[in-house]
């Protein structure tokens, strides 16, 4: 059993974490699976970042902010998103959006919050560990001694719903190992 610890960081309300949520079987099935589909660098305001994604169920647009359907969710994610649902004890068809990632060493996520249509949040990490950091999305709160950071694990599942959703940002520091993450996502205005 895990015991929390004074020194621990203080986590956003909303946010759990799951560490070994996947067996090593578990992470080399879809590391099969996302290694096969065709990732492609992410554009964001005409800057191409280093890491390369694929969305499926549902694609948001960041120029005209608005969600489109998307590509069929493979039925390869099938058994992620069930194992995802059983935890959260919801229904697996409540998950409508399935992202992608691929960060090549060095690449990062920038701070943002997700968009606005998304509403719970879950993360799974492949291959190697992060560094995930939040800040409040306040500008008036920011500041060197709000950034709470939290080592993400490769096989780690985390959630972020509520306050860690709606009241801070997150972003993801230059990963040292290629890092894959599988990120489902339910539709609800935050
Ligand atoms: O890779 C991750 O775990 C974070 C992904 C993320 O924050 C995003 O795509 O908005």
């Amino acid at each position: 059993m895990s015991t929390i610890s004074l020194f621990d960081p203080v986590l956003p309300e909303g946010f759990s974490y799951y560490p070994e949520f996947l067996s090593a079987e578990d992470e080399q099935r879809l590391l099969e699976i996302v290694q096969d589909l065709d990732l492609q660098p992410m554009v964001f305001q005409g800057y191409q970042a280093k890491r390369k994604t694929k969305s499926f169920g549902y694609d948001y647009h960041f120029h005209s902010r608005k969600l489109e359907k998307g590509l069929p969710i493979p039925e390869t994610f099938n058994a992620l998103i069930d194992k995802v649902s059983l935890k959260l004890a919801f229904d697996p068809k409540l998950f409508k959006e399935v992202l992608v990632t691929e960060y090549p060493p060095g690449s990062v996520i920038n701070w943002h919050r997700d968009a606005p249509p998304f509403g719970l949040i879950s993360g799974i990490s492949l291959l190697s560990d992060c560094s995930l950091r939040f800040r409040p999305h306040d500008k008036s709160k920011q500041g060197r001694k709000t950034i709470i950071n939290i080592t993400i694990q490769r096989c780690s599942l985390y959630i972020l719903d509520g306050i860690s959703r709606s009241d801070w940002e997150h972003s993801i520091l230059p990963v040292n190992k290629t890092r894959y993450s599988i990120t489902l996502r339910t539709l609800g205005k935050f």
